[in-house]
């Protein structure tokens, strides 16, 4: 950075301290990048004609990458991110006009001095978590444009590496196909072959013979006599298959291409037993939904499950095995479950053939069973003896360890570091959503925040278990790393101090080839384009009308004008969803308000059948909005949970009405009510915090809105309802933009294929390599015992 900075001094001095002198100006402590930028255009419209020449300077670009700035006069402290994860910290100091790069602990040092009102040189010892000197000799990507294809560039890399590199790799791939069992039945190789060399003897022999066998034959058939040779069943079902995977093979071990070896890897017979951990909230399958902390999660893994199934059972079936495979979704048990099976131990999934939910009970420190929900703000206490309690439970109804372990959110990531070290399992971490990047300040303010929402656990647990894992699975990029102009969620985890507790210097690297981006999408057979006319569920009509319409004691306001086009958006009524905030754009702009109705379903109309303090305030403004603005007759606000089926039919019942979807969230970290209304062909426009900038391609696929500038965002609505009138051809070309988008990249089966080949990769290059780090497994375990299980155990229970 020095690079640029210095050449900027040179030539922007003056301007350039002119400018810090404005920030002093502000009077801030803590100045955002948003706060920077518009200090800089209000600086810069203060410089006459210059102005407009300075805004599209080397120095705009600069004070445009700067993420925040820290200001003790005459100190002014920056972090500036020029590229997608890159840091670089700097100071000046403004009186003096100098200015030097310093380190992250430094910059996270002023901070905590600042926050914790200690004057300089009082600074007490703190504890640096720093994983960086552990992964000093490990690959790492070296390109942003390469963060989330990490099995790419493993098995790239890697495989030269194994084969050529270090000599060992033809040994090690052998010994590798000896391991796998199923039922106590040994698979792919038996202990007839011997090395190396004696692989390489049976392959063609294996080959020639099968070349006149029946191509359609199976093991039955062949069976006997491959055995002979050294191999055992799992090569494929069909001779054509056995072939194919034994060509593949024999080219690995004459020259490993990276392709070739994924191919291969994808097939071999590993994964039977699925272990998913999701314990928090209401787990099931009927009325969850609306109940406090049980959203986008629930649906995520149900339909998650039936897709992995489906592959599952095809790829085993493909290897020429007759295995059932077993999926488990392993959550709390909560004995007052009210209306809900969460009472229940164990729960067949619907739509699937053999995976069940298995409900373990969170337990006491006396041992007795917590009978009551708790928040997943506060579940910090239970988990360690949940997972010992699970491991017990999962190991019977398995009979035996599961092949691999996912972790779901903070909670279950946890329970899924505990579980896949001491049974010796792969682990996958999904995230769902990374609540640093939800709460401003929740790292810096944790002390503020401590007794409703207990961060200092949650962080430490997320970096515990990001670091633990073997692979992670986000739905998009911008999750791990932002976007040019946005920091990402995990990248959020990199550099970043708790005050009084410790800071964070290297906390996960999103250049480590971990990092997978495999996107869920939505059920095909509940959510699709309005325009299939013969799938349609019509019957639901009546229902649909009665519930936008009809008189109902969990509804609020009646449309005057029912035939203008709908406005619609669906989301639990907590205060980052931002339901309220749409509200009020749309009560306050009268074009708005003269072009469409809005359909809102969220949370409940009545206060008291709330259990969740957030809802209930955000009940409060809802109603509020509404007198306040006399919205009765142009908004209709269902409190209610709708079905699967119900909501999939609404989706395209206001397609049909040539409507618009909302989802106007503070911040949105994947959205899948988006990949819902688009797959309907709904134009959808979306909070452009998160994952639905991704999703959406502005202009093309639906629109970003910025939750910040609720005008503007009324404006684009406006804009679009209003040309829509005029030209429907515009509202026909964003739904098809959105259909496509969504088939193209967000669809389960590519989910699956997906996740199933990399579980594979990744259980290989952990066998074969030192990539579960033991170092770094220890340091983490000190860090859990050291730091983690004290703030459990500070957590009211
Ligand atoms: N949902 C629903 N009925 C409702 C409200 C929400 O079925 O009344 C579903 C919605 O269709 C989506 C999920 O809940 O599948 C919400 O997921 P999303 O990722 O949008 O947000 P989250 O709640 O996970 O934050
Ligand atoms: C949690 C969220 O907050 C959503 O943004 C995601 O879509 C959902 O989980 C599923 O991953």
């Amino acid at each position: 950075m020095i690079w640029t900075l210095e050449q900027l001094l040179e030539d922007y001095q003056d301007p350039l301290y002119q400018l810090l002198r404005s920030y002093q100006g502000i009077g801030r402590t803590f100045l955002l990048r948003s706060d920077l930028w518009d200090g800089f255009e209000h600086f810069c419209a203060g410089q006459g004609e210059s102005g407009e020449e300075m805004r599209r300077s080397e120095l705009g670009r600069i004070v445009g990458a700067a993420q925040e700035a820290v200001l003790d006069p005459p100190w002014l402290y920056t972090a500036i991110r020029p590229r997608v994860a890159r840091w670089y910290f700097h100071r000046f100091n403004v009186e003096q006009k100098l200015h030097e790069e310093i380190s992250a602990a430094e910059f996270l040092a002023f901070k905590e001095r600042l926050v914790q009102g200690k004057p300089d040189g009082d600074a007490p010892w703190v504890v640096e978590v720093d994983l960086a000197p552990f992964n000093r000799e490990f690959f790492k990507l070296q390109e942003s444009r390469s963060i989330g294809r990490g099995v790419e560039f493993l098995n790239r890399r890697l495989s030269s590496q194994l084969f050529q590199g270090l000599g060992m790799g033809d040994q090690r791939l052998l010994d590798f196909l000896r391991v796998h069992q199923v039922q106590g039945r040994q698979l792919m190789l038996n202990d007839r072959v011997k090395d190396v060399g004696g692989l390489r003897r049976v392959l063609r022999r294996a080959e020639d013979y099968l070349a006149a066998q029946p191509q359609e034959a199976g093991w039955e058939r062949v069976g006997h006599t491959l055995q002979e040779l050294g191999f055992e069943p799992g090569w494929g079902d069909t001779v054509e298959r056995m072939r194919d995977t034994l060509g593949l093979l024999t080219d690995i071990l004459e020259a490993p291409a990276p392709e070739v070896l994924e191919r291969f890897l994808g097939r071999i017979p590993m994964i039977f037993k699925l272990a998913i951990l999701s314990p928090h909230g209401y787990f099931g399958q009927a009325n969850v939904l609306g109940l406090p902390d049980t959203g986008g999660q629930v649906v995520y893994i149900l339909d998650q499950v039936r897709a992995l199934e489906q592959e599952m059972r095809k790829r085993i079936a493909q290897q020429g095995l007759d295995i059932e495979p077993q999926i488990l979704v392993i959550t709390r048990l909560i004995p007052e479950a009210g209306d809900t099976t969460c009472d229940q131990r164990l729960e067949p999934i619907v739509g699937t053939r053999s995976a069940r939910i298995l409900r373990v009970p969170f337990r006491t420190d006396s041992g007795e069973v917590l009978p009551q929900w708790v928040s997943r703000f506060d579940i910090w206490p239970y988990l360690e003896r949940f997972a010992h309690d699970v491991e017990k439970e999962i190991c019977a109804e398995l009979h035996g360890r599961p092949d691999l372990i996912i972790g779901n959110y903070s909670d279950g990531n946890l329970v899924a570091t505990l579980l896949s070290q001491r049974l010796k399992v792969t682990q996958c971490n999904i995230a769902h959503a990374l609540e640093k990047s939800k709460y401003l300040y929740s790292d810096l303010y944790w002390h503020d925040n401590e007794e409703q929402y207990h961060f200092a656990c949650q962080f430490t647990a997320d970096l515990i278990a990001m670091n633990a894992a073997d692979f992670i699975i986000t739905s998009s990029y911008q999750e791990i790393a932002g976007k040019s102009d946005s920091i990402g969620q995990y990248e959020s985890y990199s550099t970043f101090t708790m005050p009084g507790l410790y800071r964070v210097v290297n906390g996960i690297d999103v250049f480590d080839p971990k990092f997978n981006i495999v996107s869920p999408g939505a059920d095909a057979a509940i959510y699709f384009p309005y325009n299939e006319q013969e799938r349609r569920l019509t019957d639901l009509h009546p229902e649909i009308e009665a519930l936008v319409a009809g008189e109902r004691d969990d509804a609020r306001g009646r449309f005057e004008d029912p035939d203008r086009p709908l406005i619609f958006t669906m989301a639990r009524l907590d205060r980052i969803k931002n339901i309220t905030g749409l509200v009020q754009w749309y009560a306050e702009s009268e074009r708005l308000r003269g072009a469409a109705n809005l359909l809102v379903v969220a949370g409940h109309v009545d206060p008291s059948r709330s259990g969740d303090r957030e809802e209930q305030e955000q009940i409060g403004r809802m109603h509020q909005l509404m007198d306040e603005h006399g919205l009765d007759g142009q908004v209709r606000w269902l409190g209610t949970h709708l079905d699967k089926s119900l909501s999939g039919e609404l989706y395209r019942w206001v397609a049909d009405r040539r409507g618009v979807f909302v989802q106007p969230a503070l911040f949105e970290a994947f959205g899948l009510t988006v990949i819902e209304a688009m797959t309907s062909g709904l134009p959808t426009f979306a909070t452009r915090y998160g994952g639905p900038l991704e999703i959406i391609e502005h202009g093309v696929s639906g629109f970003h809105i910025d939750p910040n500038h609720g005008e503007n965002a009324a404006e684009l609505l406006a804009d679009f309802m209003e040309h829509c009138d005029r030209d429907p051809g515009r509202w026909e070309a964003l739904s098809r933009g959105a259909v496509q988008r969504v088939m193209s990249r967000y669809t389960w089966s590519l989910y699956a294929e997906r996740m199933m080949t990399l579980s594979r990769i990744y259980g290989f290059w952990k066998y074969v390599t030192n990539l579960d780090r033991d170092e770094t497994r220890r340091y983490l375990e000190m860090f859990y015992g050291l730091q983690f299980r004290p703030l459990a155990e500070s957590v009211p229970h």
